[in-house]
């Protein structure tokens, strides 16, 4: 079953990122999952501007960039900027009062489009976007922290976006508490992708590559 496997860089060690970057591509990581947050939008402060560039200059691999900031329009520029083409940036639609438009900015700069629905928007509020943008970033915790627990309610909203994404041509991506047994039982019914933090990655006494290897081969 084919699936990515992301880093959530905001659970890495910051005594040394370089280490970190060089380990998880060795690792066989498909992509880096930057959350920036900017303290209003989400109730905390993660990765910077700073530490996103830094991983593009260091890194191949794509990033993932989720924008946790209110009315990402007004300073996206900035962000794009420092990405290479191809990365992806994701906008929370509920942060802009005209979301269509910062997304246009992200195709306009050669990015791959995406939102992140947070568990209590439905997907009735984003239906039309679901035709501009690539990729689906479903949070299944409420956005601002690592290390928190999955929302059961999210499960049937995933399932439902997963009938219209054929259709409609995005991708789907699971993002908070991302577990064993979320990807066993949702990879077969089609997420494309799991943004991997404290649950399953970090801080655990295990090489990175022995647990991307064990995700890979476990049995979906
Ligand atoms: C949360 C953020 C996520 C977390 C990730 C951490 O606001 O968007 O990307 O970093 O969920 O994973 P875990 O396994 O610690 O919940
Ligand atoms: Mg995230």
């Amino acid at each position: 079953m084919n699936f990515e496997l992301m880093a959530s860089m905001m659970c890495a060690n910051y005594g040394n990122l370089e280490k970190e970057v060089q380990d998880l591509e060795e690792a066989g990581i498909d992509s880096f999952h930057i959350d920036i947050m900017d303290g209003r939008y989400v109730p905390n402060f993660a990765m910077s501007l700073n530490d996103m560039a830094y991983i593009a200059s260091v890194s191949k691999k794509p990033l993932d960039v989720h924008l946790m900031i209110e009315h990402p329009n007004n300073n996206i520029h900035i962000f794009l900027e420092k990405l290479r083409k191809g990365d992806t940036v994701y906008i929370h639609p509920e942060a802009e009062y005209h979301p269509s438009t910062t997304l246009q900015k992200i195709i306009d700069s050669g990015m791959i489009p995406g939102i992140a629905i947070n568990p209590g928007t439905s997907i009735e509020t984003i239906y039309e976007m679901l035709r501009i943008v690539k990729k689906v970033l479903v949070m299944s915790v409420n956005p601002g922290n690592a290390g928190q627990m999955y929302l059961p309610y999210v499960g049937k909203k995933i399932d439902n976006l997963l009938q219209m994404k054929a259709e409609m041509h995005f991708k789907v991506y699971w993002d908070g508490a991302c577990s064993a047994d979320k990807i066993t039982l949702f990879a077969p019914k089609g997420v494309d992708g799991f943004v991997l933090g404290t649950t399953l990655l970090f801080g655990k006494d295990k090489p990175y590559g022995d647990i991307l290897s064990e995700i890979r081969h476990m049995k979906v």
